[in-house]
């Protein structure tokens, strides 16, 4: 209940989506780590998938999760369409089933934030369905509508693309109340906005609209750029605002041994070509060891092992480069999306 007072707010206040409306729940205790710190582990090779656990995977509902009966949830196909189309959930079921990884990012994401997440969701194609129906020429955008009255737009050419999927499993597990259930839909390589859940409609329409968030000024492709989010210094997650890490000189989380560093990395279409890293405010760089993603929705783990051998204060820096383009390091956390250099101060104790 509080919560959702501080969070309309701040929404209130900032008129949109913002870095500090965190689901807030999560505290760094129960995050966890990409990779573990051990120096043993670091000689065994990069883990394909590391997806994010549902009790830490991020919520972002601009109101309250609507309450919805699976067995009276429907989904219509409307507006400018040949013949009308009403599933169940059964239909849903009936169809054929895909797995796949995809990470998650809201577009107001600060970088460093914890609005991201990485998943196996499972659900059914909507591109069959969308040519059984008969898209009509006039016909340029589709409304996703959805049962909290949250709506989202995307060119006709858009959603008819064979990736786009009507999801209703996430990790394994029916999507809970706060994830969409009973269905949601997932456009690749979009930010969150373009992913309703609860949906329920999907009309075409003749002339082109904004969604909920497109009208209060965030980008209406919201395309994923490319960039790369340092998560983890040392057993230390990096979700705090300031970005500070301290490190003692010994001990098992000691400097003196090693420091990782790791994160992951994303874009809207390409696979990574690298991802370097600085470790003293973006003199010198390193390019940091990455993994084969299932796709390039799903985002590229990296890591790099320091090796500092003076204390003091370093600020840490990763950039991304993807087939597709490289991160400029001036970028800023804009209404485009989230695609800003993160700057973490660490300070190696004496
Ligand atoms: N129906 C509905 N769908 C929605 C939203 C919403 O408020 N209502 N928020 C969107 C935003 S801004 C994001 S970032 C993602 C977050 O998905 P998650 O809560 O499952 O992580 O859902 C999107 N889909
Ligand atoms: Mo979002």
């Amino acid at each position: 209940m509080k919560r959702r007072l501080v969070l309309k707010r701040l929404l209130q206040t900032s008129g949109g989506l913002v870095a500090t409306v965190l689901p807030g729940c999560t505290t760094h205790q129960h995050l966890q780590l990409l990779f573990p710190v051990e120096p043993q582990q670091f000689d065994k090779p990069l883990p394909k998938h590391v997806i994010t656990p549902l009790s830490e995977f991020y919520v972002q509902s601009y109101a309250s999760p609507p309450t919805v009966d699976q067995d009276k949830w429907q989904l219509k196909f409307t507006g400018l369409v040949d013949t009308p189309l009403t599933l169940t959930f059964e239909d849903i079921l009936a169809a054929p089933q895909e797995d796949f990884y995809l990470t998650m990012e809201c577009i107001g994401n600060r970088t460093g934030g914890q609005q991201i997440g990485n998943a196996l969701w499972t659900g059914t194609p909507v591109l069959p369905f969308l040519k059984k129906i008969g898209i009509q020429d006039k016909a340029v955008e589709f409304v996703l509508h959805a049962a909290d009255s949250y709506e989202t737009t995307l060119p006709i050419t858009d959603l008819m693309q064979s990736d786009v999927r009507l999801v209703h499993r996430m990790n394994g597990e029916s999507l809970t109340r706060s994830h969409g259930f009973p269905l949601r839909i997932i456009i690749p390589g979009r930010y969150g906005q373009k992913q309703p859940k609860w949906l329920t409609e999907i009309e075409a329409i003749a002339d082109p609209k904004q969604g909920y968030w497109e009208r209060q000024g965030w980008s209406n492709t919201a395309k994923i750029d490319t960039h790369a989010i340092t998560q983890q210094v040392q057993s230390q997650k990096v979700w705090n605002k300031l970005s500070q890490v301290n490190l003692p000189r010994t001990g098992k989380k000691g400097w003196q041994q090693g420091v990782i560093i790791a994160g992951v990395a994303i874009d809207q279409s390409q696979p990574m070509e690298w991802i370097k890293i600085s470790t003293d405010n973006g003199k010198t760089w390193t390019h940091a060891e990455i993994n084969q993603p299932s796709s390039p929705h799903e985002w590229t783990l990296w890591r790099y092992r320091w090796q500092p051998n003076q204390p003091g204060k370093y600020k840490l820096l990763a950039q991304a480069k993807s087939q597709r383009k490289e991160q400029p390091l001036n970028d800023k956390n804009a209404r485009d999306g989230s695609a800003g250099v993160l700057k973490i101060e660490v300070t190696l104790l004496g």
